[in-house]
């Protein structure tokens, strides 16, 4: 005779628990990075803004960023659920010089990085750039299209920023939460496919 399936195969369910990925958001002084974790994030994205003071004259560049008043300390936290399977923790990276100690910590067991540009201050970007590319940690070029950029097309930028091959370039609007998700999977396609090279 047969034997019937037990009743606890039949009722079993595959639950898996979502993959947690981890993914940067960097960039120079008011690129952009503490918005778009803000827009991104599902839950109250964790940042630790200050108000600028008088302290940051000299340290924060804001010649080109006069509507800013607050500057990040150290980061900036969020979460975005992708789909049941995927869950992605977003970590904007401390802008000012004196955290680089904090970016090969942050760097560790993260898919990769996307590197928010500014065309009006490209210089600013080449720090993070040249970090990522060191340490062989995947990342997009993010341009991150403020009202008065110019338009470029993508190999102009990826003359001027001396991108690698591979590095996708991708353009967004910081406070736009659909163009940020698209640069995020383009992340991850991106580092996925190289791992698979
Ligand atoms: N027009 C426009 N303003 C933006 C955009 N992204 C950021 N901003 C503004 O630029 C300023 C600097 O952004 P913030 O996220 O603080 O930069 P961070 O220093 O990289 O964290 C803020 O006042 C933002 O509201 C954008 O895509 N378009
Ligand atoms: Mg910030």
């Amino acid at each position: 005779m047969d034997s019937a399936p037990s009743e606890l195969t039949a009722t079993r369910t595959e639950v898996s628990a979502p993959i947690p990925l981890k993914i940067l958001v960097a960039g120079g002084f008011g690129v952009g990075k503490t918005t778009m974790v803000g827009a991104l994030s599902e839950i109250p994205p964790v940042s630790t803004e200050q108000e600028m003071t008088t302290l940051s004259e000299g340290v924060d560049d804001v010649s080109q960023v006069a509507e800013k008043r607050t500057t990040t300390v150290a980061m900036d936290f969020g979460r975005i659920t992708i789909d049941e399977s995927m869950i992605l923790y977003v970590f904007g990276t401390p802008g000012q010089n004196r955290f680089w100690f904090m970016w090969d910590e942050l760097t560790v067991g993260a898919v990769g990085a996307v590197v928010l540009i500014d065309l009006r201050r490209v210089d600013d970007c080449f720090a993070a750039i040249d970090f990522f590319e060191s340490r062989r940690v995947p990342f997009v070029a993010a341009i991150n299209e403020f009202d008065d950029t110019a338009a470029f097309t993508d190999a102009h930028i990826r003359d001027a920023l001396v991108l690698p091959a591979d590095c996708p370039v991708v353009r967004l609007d910081a406070r736009n939460a659909d163009s940020c998700q698209a640069a995020l999977i383009a992340l991850v396609e991106h580092a996925l496919a190289r791992s698979e090279r």
